[in-house]
């Protein structure tokens, strides 16, 4: 399987590897060298549209199949993914530039999505649910919805293609997929891993290229429903213009600007512990990252001390290194905009502690010049609902730490202060103060004494306010993609209603 990467390569449609109509190519490159993978051909609307078609097509055969048939592909793709970790986790690492751990995880989460997905195929997929006539037997059932598009972002290019497309095929759905543009190769060797299932043609198709392409799926009236993870941008778009149109469905997850509560009855070393690996892992680039730290003023220094020299010291490098802890940022356009937020939090005037914006010298590795480096930057300032670096997602090690005075209600109230809601965390020792924030903190993934990042598969995933609609991710996407059936069968001769409905038909002679 393609280890090795030129092309271009195609497109994967109705089971086959097919040329575009376009003449467009696009590259792939490694952010930590600045090295060309490969090359990929850029779709345009019509192969799109050749895409969709062929899932169309497809979809009658392969919903008349069994849950348990439909499961059986996708066990072999979970025992591939398994046999193949550490290959698939250094081509993830070298595409995305997340560090070789990082990237092992991707892969690990893939395949434990996989597993749920193909294991859920045997257990009860609807309610038998009490009808008040007893002759009625009363059920919710469910059925796939057709044809689910699915546009996945780059920083989990093995794992997120999965929550969607997992429990979607499973559950007798047929698929149109396009991976992020910054990372087509774990597309492509994705795609090869499904091909090599015998999976009937047309179930699973891949188009390779931008946004436009993502339009063109979003657009499609024969599209039932829209799968998207990645920017706020983009995913209010799609959910406003799936919106408007009744027969689509959008589950759209987007980012955060999420925080740490990190209160007087903190254990400090969980503290320090959750909050570098929050802001830090994944160079900050997770939806469910932390890019603020609200401290209590009486634990506020001790923090403070402690998590500045961490990230003062926290090593930043080649992600094929196992002793690396941040890998570089995913492209220059995005470095440019990490960049923008520091500078722009010096300007609205708060205390930068860690400013590592620019390597210093001898920190960038040999051979990884053209690598889009950029270490953490770290900055104070008190609560202030008009800033916009604490308000606005960065996607990137910018964080900044917010002291608090009072209880934990003032916490809560400062991390509520943001359009998001997708993730957060609590550090305390505290049962009432963790229950105050599980109860009332505005998001979709609520963690006590843990970072705000590492959700596993079996849990929804999926944020609240302006970080989603719909959970597109994990076990909660079946929601998403299968269509409810209240299904009511009479037992008896006699037509019985409830609610009291007489059921007498009258006529002039009664
Ligand atoms: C993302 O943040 O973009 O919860 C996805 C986590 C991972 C998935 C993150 N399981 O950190």
């Amino acid at each position: 399987m393609s280890q090795q990467i030129a092309g271009p390569h195609q497109h994967y449609i109705d089971g086959e590897w097919t040329a575009g109509d376009g003449e467009a190519v696009f590259e792939s490159r490694n952010p930590a060298t600045g090295e060309v993978l490969g090359e990929f051909e850029r779709a345009t609307d019509a192969d799109v549209e050749r895409a969709v078609a062929a899932a169309q097509s497809a979809f009658p055969e392969w919903r008349a199949l069994s849950y348990i048939d439909r499961a059986e592909y996708l066990w072999e793709i979970y025992h591939e993914l398994r046999d193949r970790t550490d290959e698939l986790g250094e081509i993830v690492t070298k595409e995305c530039g997340k560090e070789i751990s990082e990237g092992r995880a991707d892969v690990v989460e893939a395949y434990h999505m996989v597993e749920w997905a193909a294991g859920n195929a045997r257990h009860p997929h609807g309610d038998v649910v009490p009808s008040e006539i007893p002759d009625k037997d009363a059920y919710m059932r469910r059925k796939p919805r057709g044809v689910v598009g699915c546009i996945t972002p780059w920083n989990f290019p093995v794992a997120i293609p999965f929550w969607h497309m997992a429990v979607t095929l499973v559950e007798g759905n047929t698929v149109v997929w396009k991976p992020a543009e910054q990372t087509p190769h774990c597309g492509q060797v994705i795609a090869e891993m499904i091909e090599a299932t015998d999976i009937p043609d047309g179930v699973f198709n891949l188009i390779q290229g931008y946004g436009d392409a993502g339009s063109a799926i979003v657009d499609s009236p024969d599209i039932d429903t829209v799968l998207f993870t990645g920017s706020a941008e983009v995913g209010h778009e799609i959910a406003s213009s799936v919106g408007g149109d009744t027969g689509k469905l959008a589950a759209c997850e987007m980012g955060g600007k999420n925080s740490i509560v990190i209160t007087d009855e903190a254990d400090m070393d969980v503290a320090v512990h959750s909050a570098v690996m929050s802001s830090f892992k994944t160079t900050g680039q997770r939806c469910v990252s932390a890019e603020r730290l609200i401290v209590h003023e009486d634990r506020y220094d001790e923090f403070k001390e402690r998590f500045v020299e961490i990230a003062e010291g926290v090593s930043v490098g080649d992600p094929l290194e196992e002793d690396t802890f941040m890998g570089p940022l995913i492209e220059p356009d995005h470095r440019e905009k990490v960049a923008g937020y520091n500078d722009l939090a010096c300007e609205e005037g708060v205390e930068v502690l860690v400013d590592r914006t620019d390597l210093g010298e001898g920190e960038v590795p040999d051979g990884h010049e053209e690598g889009i480096w950029a270490g953490p930057f770290v900055y104070e300032a008190d609560y202030d609902p008009d800033r916009r670096c604490t308000h606005e997602e960065v996607f990137g090690p910018h964080v900044g730490l917010v002291p608090y005075s009072g209880d934990v209600e003032d916490a809560v109230e400062i991390h509520n202060d943001t359009d998001y809601g997708l993730a957060g965390a609590i550090i305390s020792e505290n049962y009432r103060q963790i229950n105050f924030f599980r109860d009332h903190a505005e998001v979709g993934l609520a963690y006590a004494n843990l970072p705000c990042i590492g959700a596993e598969v079996q849990l929804p995933f999926g944020g609240v306010k302006s970080s989603g609609n719909g959970y597109p991710s994990a076990r909660e996407v079946i929601e998403a993609v299968t269509e409810r059936t209240a299904w009511t069968l009479n037992n008896s001769k006699d037509i019985q209603m409830a609610q009291g409905l007489s059921a007498d038909i009258m006529t002039d002679e009664d």
